[in-house]
């Protein structure tokens, strides 16, 4: 049968009726990925395998809610969705609104989006409104003008995202045959992590696993208010997806944190770039600097012992790295030479590099 997108597979579960006109461009289904080298040296029984949400149609996991938010907006007969966006948000909103024939407005922080975000919402179509400001400050002005403007809000306050996100851990539970012990994920709003929390709930409250993972949840150390315990008031890191200081499910990580006996860390931008490289050379698997933090972590967990022997594990891998080709080419160009089209010098850098 045709894969259609994640809310015809998982209508029920998501309350859509038979009637809605559904808005898809296919989200979902992606690949969990065995790692096989990249941990080979730590001498543990612990299977790793990353949720490749870059796979999704703009790239990142926001299309999972998306589908969601903007069907149940053009339900409602909204003509147009706004959101503050740190980039992948913005990306998915207009690509969805192109798909729905609807507007598409979208609040972004000046400067401090990439590259491969910003060209995704300038193709499709939507108003690009810079701010002088960060994520926060957007997210504030969204909230401030759809009370009186005629637009439905499409960031993960929209309760419609986070339905449509809890379907990667159901995905998860089909694959493995059960949840995984403990689950890593790149945090900034917390919307993620909370609706991966509430997917693993439900499924377990429908017996399709007989346990729930410990949700783990890392952050930037620039930028991380669930390790501070306080709202950051101008937080910085290279992984701008997660440039958030101000996150808009608080409450809901909190709960997700203490119902999963989970935890939060965080990691400096050098730790971050690094384990990007890692991810790429040793797995083959491209994702962007956010996305790459929750690998970090769980190598750090498992080698500090808060990981036990045995367990199963997945990292979400929230966004493809082609969104941020600006950060690969500053930090990861060690490996390129010249040569003249002489066949002799190639072979020569052949060896050289063999
Ligand atoms: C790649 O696009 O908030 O903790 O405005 O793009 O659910 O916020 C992006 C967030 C992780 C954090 N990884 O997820 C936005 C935005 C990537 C992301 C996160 C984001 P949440």
């Amino acid at each position: 049968m045709m894969y259609t997108g994640l809310i015809e597979k998982y209508r029920n579960k998501l309350g859509i009726s038979k009637d809605t006109k559904i808005i898809s461009l296919g989200e979902g289904n992606t690949p969990l990925i065995k790692l096989n080298n990249s941990i080979k040296d730590i001498n543990k029984k612990i299977d790793v395998y990353i949720k490749y949400e870059g796979l999704n149609p703009t790239g990142s996991f926001k299309d999972r809610g998306m589908t969601m938010a903007v069907t149940k907006a053009v339900e409602t007969g909204s003509k147009a969705i706004i959101c503050a966006s740190t980039g992948n948000t913005s990306a998915s909103a207009a690509a969805y609104a192109a798909r729905a024939g609807i507007k598409c407005f979208v609040l972004i922080p000046e400067g401090k989006i990439t590259i491969g975000k910003m060209s995704q919402a300038m193709i499709h179509g939507a108003t690009i409104m810079q701010i002088n400001g960060n994520f926060d400050d957007g997210m504030r002005m969204v909230k401030e003008v759809a009370e009186k403007a005629k637009v439905s809000i499409v960031n993960s306050i929209n309760p419609y995202r986070l339905q449509g996100q809890k379907t990667a851990a159901f995905e998860i539970i089909e694959e493995l045959g059960c949840s995984p012990d403990y689950h890593a994920l790149p945090v900034g709003n917390a919307g993620n992590i909370s609706a991966y929390w509430m997917g693993y709930s439900e499924y377990y409250k429908d017996n399709k696993t007989d346990k729930k993972p410990k949700m783990l949840g890392y952050q930037a150390s620039g930028s991380a208010p669930f390790v501070s315990g306080e709202i950051i008031k101008n937080p910085e890191t290279i992984a701008t997806a997660i440039r958030i200081g101000n996150p808009q499910s608080w409450d809901l990580a909190q709960k997700t944190k203490k119902q999963s006996n989970g935890w939060f860390d965080s990691f400096s931008d050098q730790e971050i770039i690094n384990i990007q490289k890692v991810l790429a050379k040793e797995e083959g698997i491209f994702c962007e600097p956010s996305s790459a933090i929750s690998l970090a972590g769980v190598i750090k967990d498992i080698q500090n012992n808060k990981i036990a022997d045995n367990s199963k594990v997945v990292c979400t891998l929230t966004g493809h790295g082609l969104k941020d080709p600006d950060t690969v080419i500053k930090y990861h160009n060690k490996n390129m030479i010249k040569v003249n089209p002489i066949a002799q010098e190639v072979k020569q850098a052949i060896l050289n590099n063999m």
